[in-house]
Protein backbone atom coordinates (compact mmCIF):
# COMPACT_ATOMS: atom_id res chain seq x y z
CA UNK A 1 0.00 0.00 0.00
CA UNK A 2 1.10 3.42 -0.96
CA UNK A 3 1.69 5.77 2.40
CA UNK A 4 2.02 9.21 2.05
CA UNK A 5 3.12 11.45 4.89
CA UNK A 6 0.80 14.51 6.12
CA UNK A 7 0.68 16.51 9.26
CA UNK A 8 -1.52 15.39 11.98
CA UNK A 9 -1.83 19.46 12.43
CA UNK A 10 -1.33 22.94 11.12
CA UNK A 11 -3.06 26.18 11.82
CA UNK A 12 -6.14 26.93 9.90
CA UNK A 13 -5.03 28.98 7.50
CA UNK A 14 -2.85 26.17 5.91
CA UNK A 15 -5.62 23.35 5.97
CA UNK A 16 -6.43 22.69 2.32
CA UNK A 17 -2.89 24.06 1.80
CA UNK A 18 -0.33 21.40 3.10
CA UNK A 19 1.57 19.72 0.11
CA UNK A 20 0.15 16.44 0.98
CA UNK A 21 -2.63 17.32 -1.19
CA UNK A 22 -1.12 17.48 -4.52
CA UNK A 23 0.13 13.93 -3.87
CA UNK A 24 -3.19 12.95 -2.69
CA UNK A 25 -4.75 14.27 -6.16
CA UNK A 26 -2.00 12.62 -8.36
CA UNK A 27 -2.87 9.11 -6.45
CA UNK A 28 -6.48 10.01 -7.26
CA UNK A 29 -6.04 11.07 -10.29
CA UNK A 30 -4.13 7.78 -10.65
CA UNK A 31 -7.21 6.00 -9.04
CA UNK A 32 -3.88 4.30 -6.44
CA UNK A 33 -5.46 3.64 -3.38
CA UNK A 34 -3.25 5.08 -0.19
CA UNK A 35 -3.01 6.03 3.66
CA UNK A 36 -1.17 8.72 5.55
CA UNK A 37 1.12 8.77 8.06
CA UNK A 38 0.23 11.36 9.94
CA UNK A 39 3.46 12.87 11.73
CA UNK A 40 2.86 14.74 15.45
CA UNK A 41 4.85 18.25 16.10
CA UNK A 42 8.45 16.95 16.38
CA UNK A 43 8.41 14.12 14.45
CA UNK A 44 9.73 15.62 11.09
CA UNK A 45 12.82 16.50 13.06
CA UNK A 46 13.75 12.86 14.43
CA UNK A 47 16.46 11.17 12.62
CA UNK A 48 14.34 8.18 11.13
CA UNK A 49 12.45 10.66 9.35
CA UNK A 50 15.33 13.51 8.03
CA UNK A 51 16.74 9.70 6.82
CA UNK A 52 13.83 9.89 4.57
CA UNK A 53 12.93 13.56 3.92
CA UNK A 54 16.29 15.81 4.92
CA UNK A 55 14.69 18.83 5.35
CA UNK A 56 11.81 17.51 7.81
CA UNK A 57 8.89 17.92 5.34
CA UNK A 58 6.38 16.70 3.97
CA UNK A 59 5.10 15.56 2.08
CA UNK A 60 7.25 11.56 1.26
CA UNK A 61 6.28 9.12 -0.99
CA UNK A 62 6.56 5.25 0.59
CA UNK A 63 5.82 1.88 -0.98
CA UNK A 64 7.19 -1.44 -0.32
CA UNK A 65 10.64 0.17 0.95
CA UNK A 66 10.83 2.86 -1.81
CA UNK A 67 10.59 6.53 -0.29
CA UNK A 68 10.81 9.65 -2.32
CA UNK A 69 10.35 13.12 -1.14
CA UNK A 70 9.40 16.32 -2.82
CA UNK A 71 5.99 16.50 -4.12
CA UNK A 72 7.12 17.39 -7.88
CA UNK A 73 9.43 14.46 -7.96
CA UNK A 74 6.42 12.41 -6.76
CA UNK A 75 3.51 13.52 -8.80
CA UNK A 76 6.17 12.75 -11.82
CA UNK A 77 6.41 8.97 -10.06
CA UNK A 78 2.55 8.61 -9.91
CA UNK A 79 2.34 10.18 -13.37
CA UNK A 80 4.67 7.34 -14.57
CA UNK A 81 1.74 4.85 -13.56
CA UNK A 82 -0.80 6.62 -14.97
CA UNK A 83 -1.28 8.40 -18.33
CA UNK A 84 -4.28 10.16 -16.79
CA UNK A 85 -1.62 12.31 -15.60
CA UNK A 86 1.32 11.90 -18.30
CA UNK A 87 0.40 10.87 -21.71
CA UNK A 88 2.08 8.02 -23.70
CA UNK A 89 3.47 10.00 -26.19
CA UNK A 90 6.99 10.81 -25.52
CA UNK A 91 7.30 14.66 -26.58
CA UNK A 92 3.49 15.34 -24.89
CA UNK A 93 4.98 13.43 -21.88
CA UNK A 94 8.12 15.92 -21.99
CA UNK A 95 5.87 18.90 -22.20
CA UNK A 96 3.78 17.90 -19.10
CA UNK A 97 7.14 17.10 -17.59
CA UNK A 98 8.26 20.87 -18.36
CA UNK A 99 5.04 22.00 -16.80
CA UNK A 100 5.37 20.83 -13.44
CA UNK A 101 9.27 21.93 -13.43
CA UNK A 102 7.64 25.72 -14.42
CA UNK A 103 4.97 25.61 -11.45
CA UNK A 104 7.80 24.68 -9.39
CA UNK A 105 10.98 26.65 -10.54
CA UNK A 106 9.39 29.45 -12.56
CA UNK A 107 5.96 30.21 -10.46
CA UNK A 108 5.96 28.82 -7.00
CA UNK A 109 9.15 31.07 -5.95
CA UNK A 110 7.38 34.16 -6.55
CA UNK A 111 3.88 33.64 -5.12
CA UNK A 112 5.81 31.76 -1.90
CA UNK A 113 8.14 35.21 -1.82
CA UNK A 114 4.77 37.02 -1.60
CA UNK A 115 2.84 34.96 0.77
CA UNK A 116 5.65 34.20 3.11
CA UNK A 117 5.37 38.44 3.49
CA UNK A 118 1.55 37.80 3.99
CA UNK A 119 1.52 35.49 6.26
CA UNK A 120 4.38 35.88 8.47
CA UNK A 121 6.48 39.33 8.29
CA UNK A 122 3.31 41.53 7.52
CA UNK A 123 3.89 43.72 9.99
CA UNK A 124 7.82 44.11 9.31
CA UNK A 125 8.35 47.26 7.78
CA UNK A 126 11.10 45.59 5.38
CA UNK A 127 7.92 43.82 4.09
CA UNK A 128 5.90 46.94 3.67
CA UNK A 129 8.43 48.43 1.37
CA UNK A 130 9.12 44.84 -0.70
CA UNK A 131 5.47 43.88 -0.50
CA UNK A 132 4.14 46.07 -3.67
CA UNK A 133 7.70 44.52 -5.90
CA UNK A 134 7.07 41.12 -4.50
CA UNK A 135 3.39 41.01 -5.89
CA UNK A 136 4.19 43.16 -9.22
CA UNK A 137 6.66 40.31 -10.30
CA UNK A 138 3.55 37.59 -9.73
CA UNK A 139 1.17 39.76 -11.42
CA UNK A 140 3.92 39.91 -14.44
CA UNK A 141 4.63 35.96 -14.18
CA UNK A 142 1.58 35.01 -14.04
CA UNK A 143 -0.06 37.48 -17.42
CA UNK A 144 2.55 35.51 -19.19
CA UNK A 145 1.47 32.21 -18.04
CA UNK A 146 -2.15 33.37 -19.03
CA UNK A 147 -0.62 34.02 -22.06
CA UNK A 148 0.84 31.31 -23.01
CA UNK A 149 -2.50 29.74 -22.02
CA UNK A 150 -4.31 32.10 -24.34
CA UNK A 151 -7.49 29.74 -25.13
CA UNK A 152 -6.83 26.28 -24.56
CA UNK A 153 -8.51 24.98 -21.51
CA UNK A 154 -5.85 23.50 -20.63
CA UNK A 155 -1.96 24.24 -20.35
CA UNK A 156 -0.68 21.62 -23.16
CA UNK A 157 -3.79 21.80 -25.07
CA UNK A 158 -6.70 20.04 -24.56
CA UNK A 159 -6.17 17.78 -22.06
CA UNK A 160 -5.50 17.70 -18.22
CA UNK A 161 -1.89 16.57 -17.37
CA UNK A 162 0.22 16.56 -14.28
CA UNK A 163 1.52 19.65 -15.49
CA UNK A 164 -1.99 20.96 -14.76
CA UNK A 165 -2.41 19.53 -11.21
CA UNK A 166 0.73 21.03 -10.09
CA UNK A 167 0.38 24.61 -12.01
CA UNK A 168 -3.12 24.79 -10.34
CA UNK A 169 -1.93 23.64 -7.16
CA UNK A 170 0.52 26.54 -6.77
CA UNK A 171 -1.42 28.94 -8.03
CA UNK A 172 -4.05 28.62 -5.43
CA UNK A 173 -1.76 29.60 -2.88
CA UNK A 174 -2.83 32.77 -3.71
CA UNK A 175 -6.47 32.43 -3.12
CA UNK A 176 -6.35 35.00 -0.43
CA UNK A 177 -5.59 37.78 -2.57
CA UNK A 178 -7.96 39.24 -5.70
CA UNK A 179 -4.37 38.05 -8.20
CA UNK A 180 -5.92 35.04 -10.19
CA UNK A 181 -9.60 36.36 -9.80
CA UNK A 182 -8.51 39.50 -11.76
CA UNK A 183 -7.35 37.60 -14.68
CA UNK A 184 -10.38 36.03 -16.08
CA UNK A 185 -8.54 32.76 -18.06
CA UNK A 186 -6.39 32.11 -15.25
CA UNK A 187 -9.26 31.92 -12.98
CA UNK A 188 -11.27 30.36 -15.19
CA UNK A 189 -8.42 27.62 -15.55
CA UNK A 190 -7.85 27.55 -12.15
CA UNK A 191 -11.59 26.42 -11.77
CA UNK A 192 -11.35 24.03 -14.56
CA UNK A 193 -8.72 21.92 -12.73
CA UNK A 194 -10.52 22.16 -9.27
CA UNK A 195 -13.64 21.13 -10.25
CA UNK A 196 -11.93 17.40 -11.11
CA UNK A 197 -13.65 14.83 -8.74
CA UNK A 198 -10.27 13.81 -8.11
CA UNK A 199 -9.23 16.95 -6.32
CA UNK A 200 -12.48 17.63 -4.17
CA UNK A 201 -11.52 13.58 -3.08
CA UNK A 202 -8.23 14.81 -1.98
CA UNK A 203 -8.57 18.02 -0.68
CA UNK A 204 -11.81 16.12 1.42
CA UNK A 205 -9.14 13.92 2.34
CA UNK A 206 -6.55 16.25 3.62
CA UNK A 207 -9.48 18.14 5.56
CA UNK A 208 -11.01 14.71 7.06
CA UNK A 209 -7.57 13.71 8.73
CA UNK A 210 -7.40 17.35 10.56
CA UNK A 211 -10.37 16.86 11.80
CA UNK A 212 -10.02 13.47 12.59
CA UNK A 213 -7.15 14.15 14.84
CA UNK A 214 -8.94 17.67 16.22
N1 LIG B 1 9.68 21.49 -2.03
C1 LIG B 1 8.95 20.70 -1.07
C2 LIG B 1 8.30 21.63 -0.08
C3 LIG B 1 7.55 20.86 0.97
C4 LIG B 1 7.00 21.81 2.03
O1 LIG B 1 7.21 23.03 1.97
N2 LIG B 1 6.29 21.24 2.98
C5 LIG B 1 5.78 22.03 4.08
C6 LIG B 1 4.29 21.81 4.24
S1 LIG B 1 3.41 22.44 2.87
C7 LIG B 1 6.44 21.58 5.35
O2 LIG B 1 6.62 20.41 5.57
N3 LIG B 1 6.81 22.56 6.19
C8 LIG B 1 7.43 22.30 7.45
C9 LIG B 1 8.86 22.73 7.43
O3 LIG B 1 9.34 23.21 6.41
O4 LIG B 1 9.48 22.57 8.47
C10 LIG B 1 7.89 19.84 -1.77
O5 LIG B 1 7.31 20.35 -2.73
O6 LIG B 1 7.66 18.70 -1.36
Amino acid sequence: MITISAFHWVPDLARGQVRDLRVRWALEEAGLPYQARLLEQGDQDKDDYRALQPFGQVPIFEEDGFTLFESGAIVLHIGERSTALLPEDPKARARATQWVVAALNSIEPFIMNLALIDFFYTNEEWAKLRRPGAEAFVRRRLAALSKNLGDKPYLDGERFTAGDLMMSAVLRILHYTDIIKSDARLSAYLERCLARPAFKRALDAQLGDFRAAA
